[in-house]
């Protein structure tokens, strides 16, 4: 009885945290390279689930929102500016450890860091033009998540190769 509970319970917690979501965005330059369906490739293929998705014009009002905590930072006007200077597609993965395996995928934040078979090692080479972003913590996860997409716009749905991604 005890050992049917406990084991309902590890199902209920491996569930949750399967559930961990995280906020990732094809910036300008990504778009108009035309790297926007190699860049979901990616998560697509790594077994993640989409959960929402768009493709939007960002304000400069939204984009110093989302950047408020670089706000003091001597690049912060030129970010705003890059970000706003063309379309972006903001988007929702969610799976085991997204946060901290997406930030893996991107590579570091400056692509002369970044490591081959990143996202951003491999097809970029300047900080101010590094393609992608991603959520670096659960917290600011939730926070972006929350600034882009509406509750509705968030897709409850069951992959069906979900049994063959998680054991
Ligand atoms: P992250 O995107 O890897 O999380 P952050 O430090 O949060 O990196 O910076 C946000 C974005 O600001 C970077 O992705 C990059 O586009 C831009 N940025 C960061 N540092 C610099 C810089 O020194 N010069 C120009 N742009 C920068
Ligand atoms: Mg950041």
């Amino acid at each position: 009885m005890l050992g049917t509970i406990l084991a309902l319970f590890s199902i209920i917690s491996v569930a949750m945290a399967n559930k961990e979501r995280t906020f990732i965005m094809v910036k300008p330059d990504g778009v108009q390279r035309g790297l926007v369906g190699k860049i979901i490739e990616r998560f697509e293929q790594k077994g993640f689930k989409l959960v929402a998705l768009k493709f939007t014009w960002a304000s400069k009002e939204l984009l110093e929102k989302h950047y408020a905590d670089l706000s003091s930072r001597p690049f912060f006007p030129g970010l705003v500016n890059y970000m706003n200077s063309g379309p972006v597609v903001p988007m929702v993965w969610e799976g085991l450890n997204v946060v901290k395996t997406g930030r893996q995928m991107l590579g570091a934040t400056n692509p002369a860091d970044s490591l081959p078979g990143t996202i951003r090692g491999d097809f970029c080479i300047q900080v101010g033009r590094n393609i992608i972003h991603g959520s670096d913590a659960v917290e600011s996860a939730e926070k972006e998540i929350a600034l882009w997409f509406t509750e509705k716009e968030l897709v409850s749905w069951t992959p069906a190769a979900t049994n063959w991604v998680y054991e």
